[in-house]
């Protein structure tokens, strides 16, 4: 499917995953909103994408933990906005790795209303205009931790195990409707993931992708660039993309 000219909202887009979707789709000449907490970091990355080609970048400084904050987003869009072309429901974190039973209740419930309430939020926004107009794209983006579990992993793969379940959800919800729902549930990728899963510890953080080549935000986005440009009868429901050194969420080959 032809890309260039479309409406594509991007949530988490001032890092990582979302902000390479963001180049990935401005390199087809897509229009753009951008969406984060760090509307600074979106503002740079708007002058970057204009000048790669995207006629329309909007950014807007946004928690979507928020409710009040994403109905009131959603309201303020400019009209055509209100039914984009794509939307991709990035936006989430993990916090902490501790097992259950010395687990911070305020990490489990950022975790839950981002990854969960977040992503449940902007969707409920924005479907509504892309059913009336009879097409539309939800690309989430889950993770490995959506199929598996690990130690530490608890709250964070519960969040993962919604996504994925919301996903198969959505597929049936919208059935018949013109709007495909499709999850790309990458393993390892080095991002500020893990920088903000350890609070900031940028040592505990690097050892995470040492010894071996992790998915860089730029697989990811490629692959939701392929869902994105699929014709419209077809539609990819989950892909898994795996760094070749991992074959588990435990399961890695380090090389030293
Ligand atoms: P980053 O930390 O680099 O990016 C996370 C993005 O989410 C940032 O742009 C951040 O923006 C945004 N975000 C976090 N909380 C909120 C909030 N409350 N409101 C709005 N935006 C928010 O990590 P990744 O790029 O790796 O993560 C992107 C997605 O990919 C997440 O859903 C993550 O679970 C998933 N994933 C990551 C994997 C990995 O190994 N890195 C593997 C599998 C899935 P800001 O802080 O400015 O609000
Ligand atoms: C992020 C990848 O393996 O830390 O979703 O869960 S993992």
């Amino acid at each position: 499917m032809e890309l260039c000219g479309r409406r594509v909202v991007v949530t988490g887009a001032s890092s990582g995953i979302g902000a390479a979707c963001a180049r990935a789709f401005a390199h087809e000449r897509t229009s753009l909103v951008l969406v984060a907490r760090r509307r600074d970091r979106l503002e740079t990355l708007a002058r970057e994408v204009e000048a790669m080609g995207s006629p329309e970048v909007l950014v807007f400084g946004l928690d979507v933990r928020d409710r009040a904050a994403v109905e009131a987003w959603a309201a303020a869009l400019p009209e055509p906005w209100r039914a984009p072309d794509v939307l991709v429901n990035n936006a989430g974190l993990a916090r902490g790795i501790a097992p259950l039973h010395e687990g911070d209740p305020d990490d489990w419930e950022q975790m839950i209303d981002t990854n969960v309430k977040g992503l449940l939020r902007v969707s409920r926004a924005l479907l509504p205009g892309m059913v009336a107009r009879g097409s539309g794209h939800v690309i989430t983006i889950g993770s490995i931790a959506g199929h598996e579990v690990y130690p530490g992993g608890n709250v964070y793969c519960g969040t993962k195990h919604f996504v994925a379940a919301l996903n198969r959800a959505m597929g049936i919800d919208l059935l018949g409707t013109g709007v495909r729902v499709s999850s790309v549930d990458p393993g390892m990728v080095e991002t500020e993931f893990s920088l903000v899963r350890f609070h900031g510890d940028a040592d505990r953080a690097g050892k995470v992708y040492e010894g071996f080549e992790p998915l860089h935000p730029e697989d990811v986005a490629e692959a939701v660039l392929f869902c994105a440009t699929r014709p419209p009868h077809v539609n990819v429901r989950e892909m898994i993309l795996m760094p070749s050194a991992q074959a588990s969420a435990v399961h890695v080959h380090r090389e030293g």
